[in-house]
């Protein structure tokens, strides 16, 4: 078993209720337990002229290998309704795989640590919830990087 992170964004279509759906699929992953879900926390998109975004962060516990598991959360963002027109176009449900274990992968399709996961305010918070003394891989801290990522800008959703 590996304790696995994700990450969840929606921006479109009532995207706390999609976060919901998302998070009843996770936990009825074959060979894989929810273990905790974060908070849901509001922000702008990145990129400009998007609606806001909600994110959060869930830890599971799965024995799938790392890109059945890809195969499983693509399924479940597409029956969410997914669409890719663009590549960071809006989208009903992102599900990334932040850390696997302490897996480094570099596949084609897949590549853990999720990118730029070290710099996003909305996924380092939510993750600090679930697991506030993390080491990456790379002996960095969690501590660390929430010292170089401001909280700003974020807005923590009650209950
Ligand atoms: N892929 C590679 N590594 C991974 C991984 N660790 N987890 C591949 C999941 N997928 C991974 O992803 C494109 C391909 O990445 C997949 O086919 C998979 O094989 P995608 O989800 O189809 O495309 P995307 O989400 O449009 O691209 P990307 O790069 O994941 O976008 P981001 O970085 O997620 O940015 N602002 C706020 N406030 N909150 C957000 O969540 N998200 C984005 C999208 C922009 N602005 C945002 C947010
Ligand atoms: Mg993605």
């Amino acid at each position: 078993m590996q304790r696995v992170y994700i990450g969840l964004g929606s921006n479109l279509a009532d995207p706390a209720q999609q976060l919901r759906e998302a998070i009843k699929s996770l936990a009825q992953l074959p060979q894989t337990s929810l273990s905790d879900v974060s908070s849901f926390y509001v922000s702008d998109s990145l990129l400009p002229g998007q609606p806001r975004y909600t994110n959060a962060v869930a830890a599971i516990d799965t024995s799938l290998q790392p890109l059945a598991l890809l195969d499983a959360l693509q399924a479940v963002e597409i029956d969410q309704g997914r669409e890719r027109h663009e590549r960071w176009g809006p989208r009903t449900l992102d599900l990334d795989i932040l850390l696997f274990g302490d897996c480094v992968i570099d596949e084609p399709r897949l590549k853990v640590p999720h990118y730029h996961m070290q710099a996003r305010a909305f996924v380092l918070y939510p993750l600090a919830e679930l697991a506030p003394g993390l080491v990456l891989a790379d002996g960095r801290t969690l501590d660390q990087l929430l010292k170089g990522c401001p909280f700003e800008g974020l807005e923590r959703l009650p209950g």
